[in-house]
């Protein structure tokens, strides 16, 4: 038997044929016939098979006494769970229950359709999630620029004539923020028909191997050179406002601080010689079609938020924004930014800050930064319980160290997540859901930020197995079961109202969503009711039934500019090329571009990497993904290894303010001499945890070493890349480590 899917591990939105005996997968493949990603599929997506097979995957709920995991029933294990909340609510407050919300949410519709009643239930302040380790920065910049954090961008790359690609390595990722089926295809398709791309990265990745040139850059230095750019489009007049004059507003501002960053300037703190940024911007603004596409890298650092806005002012100041082959904007089936409506979902900003250190909320969330703190210090507000959905901070969040030492003193923590992780395993109770291929599919998230307008519905692969349940049915049940132990009036209302929620259920929410989308059929057909736009020719109008009859998916055609329509119908009349904010924080800018002239003694700013075979820390249980050499090296320059003697695969120990961790040596040309490169994800040695495969392979985690101190002050978000460090070979004398460190600290 055969079943078309969609893989969930990547952001590519591969879709795949999973051939079945009926109960067992026998194979996955690439799905020719899916007009999105046309056959593609990389190993993450054919070992789907190990994730579903996998013996360590939780298929009951279990609960934790001491070092022992029982299993219990769904009723015990959530009223078990609701009991508990309740109880620290009761004696504490809501804040005193935090949730921390992972990536894995972002490929699943049905549960972030259905957890939102569970937030309400919750209501607390403390909730934190995977964004302010990623792309809270680009959502901090649309809202603050176009006034809804999911007005997102994405590069035309099918008919870019001119492509710079800052901080982000799709030959690994396979894209972000940039959902395109077979990326490096689409990118190599760019220089075939004549087109440029260029890549500046503090490493040469493979990535470099389709690009027509690369250039190092220092890492978190990204906005002297952006401000470079754009000091050189002012100066020697290549702002072609296209159609935004009428509708940009600050554009002075942004010119007169543009104006004191001279590629002259920044040459030395970014490492790129004024002439290479001085020619990159004439090329650049000179193109028939253009996209500055800036992604991970610029925003897991110190100025993730500045170097967003600066992307985008860039953008739209060469005339690219919303035109094909620049960055333009999607209209999908479902779509989010309409979705948000005026309310507080368009995007939120420091409403409330974080008790200890001050940090600021982002669309109700705070920076993951702040977690272990809030469960660490004393006082008015302690966080005392911690639920994580499908998240493993441990390894995943800034100084995840700190965290995981935390953890064991919380009155309560509960895990939806089908792993026994370095996280969860401090659980009380885990709340398993079902396999990625035993629940349907549709790309809510990741089709708004797709590079075609496409839509696709995958049913369940196989039916749930007999205790099996579903995100959005168990986070919706736990949301169910704490208004049941309340007595207030909104639980009276909430009760009957999640109860209908439930009944009418995530498909049929889709299917209400679909049709009342822009390709819709409309609520009622005949009646067009709820129709929200022309319906695009050529395409069946959208509902549920007809994506089911469509097993491939759609195309719904190329990108199309939409503005300034869609910006208005947002409710916004302009867009603001300097808010504020950001200009304020220009006052950082300068004052870091001043401190990178000061000599760094000895150490090196440590960034992570990603692998095609690796996805973030949960991925690495499946025997055929970890087969091969050890991946969780140090990639080193040969003259920063040299210089402390060391040799290829030599154990070095790094060594930042909150630890130290060892790993072999790789000595690489291709990194920027002063910076070394460490992925992150791995660790799996931790006892307690329940993975077998990944606990037998070498590897440490990179957050024992990144700083919860070190972030993007602005907008809280984590800065991983550009964390200090000092690199020694093991058992080398270690005295002055400390010392060293101690000088960076004084000079930061
Ligand atoms: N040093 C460093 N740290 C980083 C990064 C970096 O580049 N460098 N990258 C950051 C980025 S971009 C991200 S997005 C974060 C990710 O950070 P997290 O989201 O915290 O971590 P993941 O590793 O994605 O872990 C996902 C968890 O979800 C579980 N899971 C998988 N599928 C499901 C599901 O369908 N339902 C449920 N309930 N659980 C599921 C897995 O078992 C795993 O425990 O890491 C960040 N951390
Ligand atoms: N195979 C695989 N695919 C994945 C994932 C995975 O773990 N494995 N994770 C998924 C997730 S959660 C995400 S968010 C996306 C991320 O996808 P991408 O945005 O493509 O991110 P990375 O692959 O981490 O590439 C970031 C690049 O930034 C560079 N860099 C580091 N510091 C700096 C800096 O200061 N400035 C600049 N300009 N560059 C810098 C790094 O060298 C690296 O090449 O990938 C997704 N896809
Ligand atoms: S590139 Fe790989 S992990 Fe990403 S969606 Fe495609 S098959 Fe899945
Ligand atoms: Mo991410």
């Amino acid at each position: 038997m055969i079943r078309h899917s969609t893989c969930c591990l990547c952001e590519a939105l591969c879709g795949i044929v999973v051939h079945t005996d009926g109960r067992s997968v026998t194979a996955i493949k690439g799905d020719p016939d899916d007009p999105h990603s046309r056959g593609h599929i990389c190993p993450k997506g054919v070992a789907l098979q190990d994730l579903h097979e996998d013996p360590d995957r939780l298929r009951q709920p279990v609960m934790r006494s001491g070092t022992e995991w029982r299993t219990v029933s769904w009723d015990t294990a959530l009223d078990e769970s609701a009991r508990r909340i309740e109880a620290i609510r009761n004696a504490h407050g809501p804040d005193a229950v935090a949730l921390y919300a992972g990536n894995p949410l972002a490929h699943n519709y049905s549960a972030l359709l259905f957890g939102p009643p569970l937030l309400a239930a919750l209501a607390t302040r403390n909730r934190y999630s995977a964004t302010s380790s990623d792309q809270l920065p680009h959502m901090f910049a649309a809202l603050q620029m176009f006034g809804n954090q999911f007005l997102l961008p994405v590069p035309d790359i099918d008919r870019t004539k001119f492509l710079v690609i800052l901080g982000a390595n799709p030959a690994a990722s396979m894209g972000s923020l940039m959902t395109a089926g077979d990326p490096l295809k689409r990118l190599k398709a760019i220089r075939e028909r004549g087109g440029t791309i260029v890549l500046v990265d503090p490493r040469r990745t493979q990535t470099a191997d389709v690009a027509s040139e690369h250039h190092f850059i220092r890492p978190g230095t990204d906005p002297f050179l952006l401000l470079a750019v754009l000091h050189v489009m002012f100066a020697e007049h290549e702002v072609s406002y296209g159609p935004w004059r009428s509708y940009s507003s600050e554009l002075e501002q942004l010119e007169k601080v543009a104006s004191r960053f001279s590629p002259e300037r920044v040459a030395a703190a970014t490492g790129m010689s004024a002439e290479v940024i001085r020619e990159l911007a004439r090329r650049f603004c000179r193109a028939e079609s253009a996209a500055f596409y800036g992604r991970l890298g610029t925003c897991v650092q110190a100025f993730g938020g500045v170097n967003a806005w600066l992307l985008l002012a860039i953008n739209i100041l060469s005339g690219n924004l919303d035109r094909p082959g620049g960055m333009m904007f999607t209209r999908p089936a479902v779509d989010l930014p309409r979705l948000a409506g005026r309310g507080s979902l368009r995007g939120t900003f420091d409403r409330w800050r974080s008790r200890v250190s001050d940090l600021p909320e982002f669309g109700g969330e705070l920076p993951v930064s702040a977690l272990a703190e809030e469960i660490e210090t004393p006082g008015n507000g302690r966080i005392r319980a911690l639920i994580t959905i499908a998240g493993n901070p441990v390894l995943s969040a800034p100084n995840g160290a700190r965290l995981e030492r935390v953890l064991p003193s919380l009155e309560l923590m509960i895990s939806m997540d089908p792993y026994i992780n370095e996280t969860t395993r401090h659980a009380h109770l885990v709340l398993p859901p079902v396999s990625p291929l035993e629940r349907d599919d549709f790309g809510l998230v990741l089709s708004s930020v797709a590079v075609r307008n496409v839509v696709k519905y995958a049913p369940a692969v196989f039916p749930p197995g007999p205790d099996g349940r579903e995100d959005w049915d168990i986070a919706s049940d736990l949301a169910a079961r704490l208004y049941a132990r309340r007595r207030d009036p909104v639980a009276f209302a909430m009760r009957p109202a999640l109860a209908a929620l439930r009944r009418l259920g995530p498909r049929n929410a889709l299917d209400l969503l679909l049709r009342s989308g822009y390709y819709g059929r409309g609520v009622l057909p005949f009646l067009r009711l709820f129709r929200a736009g022309t319906r695009a020719h050529g395409h069946p109008a959208l509902s549920l039934r007809a994506l089911v009859q469509a097993p491939h998916g759609i195309d719904l055609g190329p990108l199309e500019p939409c503005f300034p329509e869609r910006l208005r119908a947002l409710g916004n009349p302009t867009i603001n090329l300097a808010p504020l904010v950001l200009l304020k924080d220009i006052g950082r800018v300068e004052a870091a571009l001043v401190s990178a002239s000061a000599p760094r003694g000895d150490t090196l700013l440590l960034i992570g990497r990603r692998d095609l075979r690796s996805n973030n820390s949960w991925m690495h249980n499946s025997p055929r993904l970890v087969r091969g050499k050890p991946r969780c090296t140090l990639l080193i320059h040969p003259s920063d290894a040299t210089s402390r003697g060391i040799g290829d695969q030599d154990i070095v120990e790094v060594t930042s303010r909150t630890g130290t961790v060892s790993a072999p040596a790789a000595l690489d040309p291709g990194i920027m001499p002063g910076v070394v490169s460490l992925p992150h994800g791995w660790g799996h040695h931790r006892s307690g945890a329940r993975l077998s495969v990944a606990a037998r392979t070498p590897g440490v985690s990179a957050n024992d070493v990144t700083d919860e101190k070190h972030l993007d002050e602005l907008t809280g978000t984590a800065g991983f890349n550009g964390t200090s460090v000092v690199v020694r070979r093991a058992q080398a004398p270690n005295e002055s480590v400390a010392a060293e460190l101690g000088q960076e600290v004084a000079q930061s």
